[in-house]
């Protein structure tokens, strides 16, 4: 299987030319069996990094063959140079490949997001389009899963879901904007207190999810302190 992200900022393409120098993979799973060589990709002459390219069978050459030097990707007993790249013994660790029918072959079941642990996770390249990007599920593109704030390899970002806090902003009305990462589907709330000692909090708003990133304005904050705490509903 190729688990790409791609590495310009188009969501869920298709093997298709995007430019005259780039032929990206599809940023969707899909799984190779090739009767001669090339399971994984065959003849990608364009950039290939940060993807997951496992998993597939062919005589000669099963992950890639007469394609460009892969970088920052996890390849099956890749021996051919570039870098960044990785093929750990253990896998990629995806968080269950087969699904519950145990049959790879079926996709719609398969999970290809990393598990903990998982030798992808903050092993990518990042691209300066990748900070308003998303990944396969809707969340941030880049977030820091345990080792640095970088991208990972393959499709979906570990630990993305998981909100913060990115920005709060002092707006010229006297408003202050808080914003935070966070998953779509999701309604999150947004709690204040003035008085960390007191340990009292007051609920200021409930807030659905807006996508990858949601904010939420204090129209009047307090003119002393104010702490602010966000949660899930
Ligand atoms: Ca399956
Ligand atoms: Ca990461």
């Amino acid at each position: 299987m190729r688990i790409c992200s791609p590495t310009i900022p188009v969501p869920n393409i298709t093997p298709t030319p995007l430019s005259s120098a780039l032929y990206c993979p599809t940023s969707q799973p899909t799984f190779g069996i090739a009767a001669y060589a090339g399971g994984g990709l065959d003849a990608c002459n364009g950039a290939i990094q940060n993807c997951i390219i496992w998993g597939n069978t062919a005589p000669s050459s099963p992950q890639l063959f007469e394609s460009s030097t892969p970088t920052y990707s996890c390849i099956e007993n890749w021996t051919g140079g570039g870098e960044g790249n990785i093929s750990p013994k253990s896998g990629p660790a995806f968080v269950d490949p087969d699904g519950p029918d145990n049959d790879p072959h079926t996709f719609a079941d398969n999970d290809y997001r990393l598990s903990a642990g998982s030798p992808c996770i903050d092993a990518g390249m990042n691209e300066d389009w990748m900070w308003m990007a998303t990944d396969l599920d809707g969340n941030p593109r880049v977030f820091y899963g345990g080792l640095s704030l970088t991208v990972d390899m393959g499709a979906y970002e570990y630990g993305s879901w998981l909100f913060r806090i990115s920005q709060v902003l002092v707006q010229t009305t006297g408003g202050l904007q808080l914003m935070w990462t966070s998953r779509p589907g999701d309604e999150y709330v947004v709690w204040s207190c003035t008085d960390l000692s007191s340990g009292v909090w007051a609920q200021e708003a409930t807030v659905p999810s807006a996508g990858a990133s949601t904010s939420w304005t204090d129209p009047s904050p307090s003119g002393s302190r104010k702490f602010y705490r966000v949660g899930l509903e």
